[in-house]
């Protein structure tokens, strides 16, 4: 299922056409999103564009070193008046969490599975690693120079989107991408660094109670915080970034998920998967997205049944994969 809607050209040209431009992303920004949308944003400066960018939510601690970081507007409603705005990584105008989005001429690029055509201008590649990826091809299409500023977001982006290169879909051509960025001046060390040594102690606190209620049942891994413990270790939401990897990171665990209650009494959850065995699927069902191997949604609470709910889903999925796949050897 690779969505075809439109190309780089497509982009590219609706690109050209603006004079001024926003470039803006999915609220609970990731690497990729803020990387992205400031790689985007330093092109469309070369690019000559009058160019702001904008979130809806802060830009979690680990990537506030990221250059420009600062000059990325915090907003709720798009202000000002432009040509076009450029959507990274979102499946529909909802997804960026900006209201007055609705009557602008928008330019969808997006790489996830569940990304979708809905905008006037749409470019999707699901085999892009990253939106990254995608940005890096139009500063090429625009024969832009790859400063060390760009390179180190996209290589920041493609970095944190391929779980450091631990995900399927990671290939030759991701490390050929991450070399390109390191010769244009990306600082693998420093960089890693900086998003994966650079935790609080809140998050560390946090991620003790989280590990407090690991639990494992067949091929299913699972943990969960509640508000509380999110009270107690002093945690913010970003805080909870990464803590579903130490439960898929159980050996015969072949789907993990974290569950995250919210001040509503809902509950945030993070899905990964190992192999054939897609999370983007189950997350869809539920008014969410991802990709294959990891992906998010929401669900209504209290923890039990909202646990059990999701347990289904993944068993059942886990039991398709298992029966059109040959048992492992021995
Ligand atoms: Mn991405």
């Amino acid at each position: 299922m690779t969505a075809t809607a439109g190309t780089l050209k497509h982009a590219f040209d609706a690109i050209r056409r603006a004079d001024r431009l926003l470039v803006v992303a999915h609220s609970r920004p990731d690497g990729d999103a803020v990387g992205s949308v400031l790689a985007c944003w330093m092109l469309l400066q070369q690019m000559g564009k009058q160019a702001e960018m904008a979130l809806s939510d802060a830009v979690p601690r680990i990537y506030r070193w990221l250059p420009c970081s600062s000059q990325i507007r915090h907003w709720s409603r798009v202000e000002g008046d432009w040509d076009a705005a450029i959507l990274l990584e979102c499946d529909s105008v909802e997804r960026c969490g900006m209201k007055g989005l609705e009557n602008r001429f928008l330019i969808n690029i997006d790489h996830h599975f569940s990304g979708r055509a809905f905008a006037p201008v749409n470019w999707i590649d699901t085999g892009a690693c990253a939106v990254a990826e995608m940005i890096y091809r139009l500063a090429l299409a625009a024969e832009a120079r790859i400063t060390p500023d760009m390179a180190a977001c996209l290589y920041s982006a493609v970095l944190t989107d391929t779980g450091a290169f631990c995900y399927e879909g990671t290939t030759a051509h991701t490390f050929e991408l991450a070399g390109e960025l390191v010769r244009c001046g990306a600082q693998p060390a420093a960089i890693a660094q900086s998003i994966y040594f650079s935790n609080s102690e809140s998050k560390m606190l946090l991620l003790g109670r989280a590990l407090a209620n690991l639990r494992c049942a067949g091929s299913l891994c699972w943990l969960w915080v509640t508000d509380d413990d999110m009270l107690r270790s002093g945690a913010e939401e970003q805080d909870c970034e990464g803590i579903v990897n130490y439960a898929i990171g159980v050996s015969r665990a072949q789907a993990a998920v974290f569950l995250r209650e919210l001040k509503d009494g809902r509950f945030r959850l993070s899905l990964r998967s190992k192999g054939a065995v897609n999370v983007a699927r189950i997350a869809e069902k539920f008014g969410g997205g991802g990709h294959q191997n990891a992906s998010g949604c929401t669900l209504e609470g209290p923890l039990a049944p909202a646990t059990e709910r999701i347990l289904a889903e993944l068993r059942s999925e886990v039991l398709v994969r298992a029966e059109n796949e040959s048992p492992p050897a021995i």
